[in-house]
């Protein structure tokens, strides 16, 4: 690890311009980056923070197909809506630009270009499916179907959104074009490949060996791929939304949106420093650091450096890649297209004004190293527990009663006593112990030890009791004020890049501006940072008492998409047609004969005890009473099954489950929803009745 280096660029994960920003992107990348920019720039090192959106990829284009505009309408619309949220929140990037910009499309073609010269990438045919009304290749996205696995329709040539399944195109049953609905047919194409696995003994040696000081989700993710063997990976895609591919011969092509993405990052620092940005990019003295969420840890640990390593020409790789795992909300997944989220302006409204509330809920219970929930309660709990009872409280006492006693001047240190210095001792401490948590990208840790010094002084004005001293003891009283406001200052210095509205408030309150702005980082645990004589401004409150029907009002918010989700869901299903398994293969009359097909009883019926799916159920046959183990605990419980008339292939081939001989199958049909019910004779029979 380099320890010479003169200046931080700072990257945060490129939002994809198909929707707004919600909690989950706040609390994984924004804010903590935020906070460690904010940081390093109180500290007086030469940084540099960049972003920007993301605006190619598939998804982009399907959802302007789906509202019929284009896709640069739809990026248009959500740049200006994210651009417009950070800002909100007081995430201070130095510039929040987009890939569509004209300065991107060069700085990335001629990127693909160079690679591509020097014959960094192999080309390679293959066949992908082709939508023949359409004439164009279809993405993954593009081709819909039923799931194999479930048997949902509208299930797409990667997913199934409804079981949750990875897919191939070719696992869909009747795959279809979303664009002309035709059926897809596979045509040879050529595209070029970033050999990953010619980079692998280098990034071995780079990630494995070199980096072994990365958050373990992140250093483990990496080694795992590693591990795995890295496999050539396309670059181009055959669309027409992106980047083109510079290449002659590669009419509809573009360039794959991985691949020009993280070049975002470099395209952003050349507009907004077009002379300057190399030393940014291609200087040892740089300490370049990602901050992204866990399922964007391969491209920017394994692709993006393996592009800047086939690049040469002098870029830097990272020097971490902090990346958080996800937040939940309410104990399920944040999810887009169900609206479970809670999206920053929809927040404004209803908290205006408390921007640092959500900054500190979020860093406080950040998905550092774990998944983690965010809960409308604790928001609640932090803010009034935490923000108001403890950091608020302590600064609005030591100001009004300076107010009170000393007309709002900082009082002389008039009568010290043993308490004032071991409380003011401990500052130096705390201090240390945020720089190094927040030189290590535990945030959490750091805010924990920021709200450890309002703990300090809210514990110090409890014990000394100013607001009784005052009546006999005014000298006292002057000591206790003056230590209680140097609290206060050091707070505006701790929590500045945690919770940058509330500590400009503070500062105002406390009037440093005029002590030459804002306190700066190496103020931090001085003797005497505010001088005696100084004139404060009116007491302020700080934070804001969050009510119980404020929160109740989200959780109903939320409660009722949850009810507008589950009545679309069954509306849907509704109208969906079920789902026909295909024709099988013909069979002979013989075939079909040598079925033994019979109706039985079930006698009794038992769970197999440690599995979920199976049923040992005793059955009598008309010809003998016999076991039979069957999947269908997922569908009816051992009390509904006895009694129950059912027809079964009698002469199946016996076997052992789970240790039970099974002897024959249970007639079962499958539903549209993917359940199974067995199937009963109309009427009462009497069993061992043949059916054929
Ligand atoms: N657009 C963000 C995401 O996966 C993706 C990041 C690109 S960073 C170069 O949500
Ligand atoms: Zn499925």
């Amino acid at each position: 690890m380099n320890t010479n280096y003169k200046r931080n660029l700072v990257t945060c994960a490129l939002p994809y311009a198909n929707g707004p920003i919600h909690i989950g992107h706040l609390a994984g990348v924004y804010v903590p980056a935020d906070i460690y920019v904010r940081y390093l720039r109180m500290r007086g090192r030469e940084t540099l923070f960049v972003c920007g959106s993301d605006e190619h990829g598939v998804p982009i284009t399907i959802k302007a197909r789906k509202e019929g505009c284009t896709p640069q309408d739809i990026v248009d619309k959500y740049h200006g809506i994210i651009k417009n949220s950070f800002a909100d929140f007081g995430i201070k990037f130095d510039i929040y630009s987009r890939t569509s910009s004209k300065i991107h499309y060069k700085t990335a073609s001629e990127f693909f270009k160079k690679l591509y010269d020097e014959g960094k990438f192999v080309e390679r045919e293959s066949e992908q499916y082709y939508d023949e009304e359409a004439k164009c290749f279809l993405a993954d996205r593009y081709i819909v179907g039923t799931c194999s696995k479930c048997g949902a329709e509208g299930a797409y040539g990667d997913q199934c959104e409804k079981c949750g399944s990875t897919l191939s195109p070719d696992e869909l049953i009747d795959p279809h074009s979303a664009i002309s609905g035709a059926k897809p047919v596979k045509k040879m194409t050529k595209h070029w490949y970033l050999p990953l696995d010619e980079y692998e003994p280098w990034l071995k040696e780079w990630i494995l060996e070199g980096h072994k000081e990365w958050k373990s989700n992140v250093y483990g993710q990496c080694k795992s791929w590693l591990d795995g063997g890295l496999q050539p990976r396309a670059v181009s895609r055959d669309l027409d939304w992106g980047v083109p591919v510079p290449v002659e011969g590669a009419e509809g092509k573009v360039l794959y949106v991985w691949f020009d993405a993280p070049i975002g990052y470099i395209s952003n620092t050349i507009e907004l420093l077009p002379d300057e940005w190399e030393k940014w990019w291609k200087s040892k003295e740089t300490k370049l650091v990602h901050f992204i969420g866990k399922d964007n840890i391969v491209f920017h640990c394994i692709v993006f450096p393996s592009m800047l390593k086939a690049y040469g020409d002098g870029y830097i790789l990272p020097d971490n890649v902090p990346a958080n795992e996800f937040l939940n909300l309410e104990g399920e997944k944040i999810s887009t297209s169900q609206n479970w989220a809670v999206w920053l302006h929809e927040y404004l409204e209803d908290f205006p004004g408390q921007q640092d509330v959500l900054r500190y809920a979020l860093c406080a219970n950040a998905p550092e190293t774990k998944d983690n929930d965010f809960t409308w309660k604790e928001f609640q709990t932090r803010n009034n527990s935490e923000l108001v009872a403890i950091f608020g409280n302590f600064v609005n006492r030591a100001v009004v009663l300076t107010h009170k006693y000393f007309n709002g001047e900082v009082p002389a240190n008039a009568k010290p006593e043993q308490i004032d210095t071991e409380t003011l001792s401990q500052i130096p401490d705390i201090r240390k112990a945020i720089e190094d948590n927040l030189e290590n990208y535990k945030f959490r840790e750091a805010l924990k030890e920021a709200m450890n010094l309002a703990r300090l002084g809210n514990k110090y004005l409890a014990d000394t009791e100013p607001w009784k001293v005052g009546q006999s003891d005014l000298e006292r009283t002057a000591s206790i004020l003056n230590v209680s406001l140097q609290i206060c200052a050091n707070l505006t210095i701790a929590f500045a890049p945690f919770l940058p509205f509330s500590v400009e408030k503070l500062n105002h309150i406390l009037n440093v501006a005029v002590l030459d702005s804002a306190l700066a980082w190496d103020e931090l645990g001085k003797d005497g940072i505010l001088p005696v004589g100084h004139k404060l401004n009116k007491a302020e409150l700080l934070f804001a008492k969050i009510e119980d029907a404020q929160v109740e009002a989200q959780i109903a918010k939320l409660n009722a998409t949850k009810v507008a989700n589950e009545a679309a869901a069954a509306e849907k299903a509704a109208q969906e047609e079920p789902v026909i398994a295909p024709a099988k293969a013909e069979c002979t009359f013989d075939e079909f004969q040598a079925m033994d097909i019979r109706t039985a009883t079930v006698l009794e019926a038992e769970r197999v005890p440690k599995t979920d799916k199976l049923l040992k159920l005793t059955i009598d046959t008309g010809l003998d009473t016999r076991t039979i183990v069957s999947g269908i605990a997922e569908y009816y419980t051992p009390e509904e099954m006895v009694g129950k008339q059912i027809c079964i292939l009698a002469n199946l081939q016996p076997r052992k489950i789970r240790g039970i001989e099974s002897k024959g199958m249970i007639l079962m049909a499958q539903q549209e929803d993917g359940k199974m019910r067995i199937v009963s004779p109309e009427e009462k029979l009497i069993n061992g009745a043949c059916i054929g």
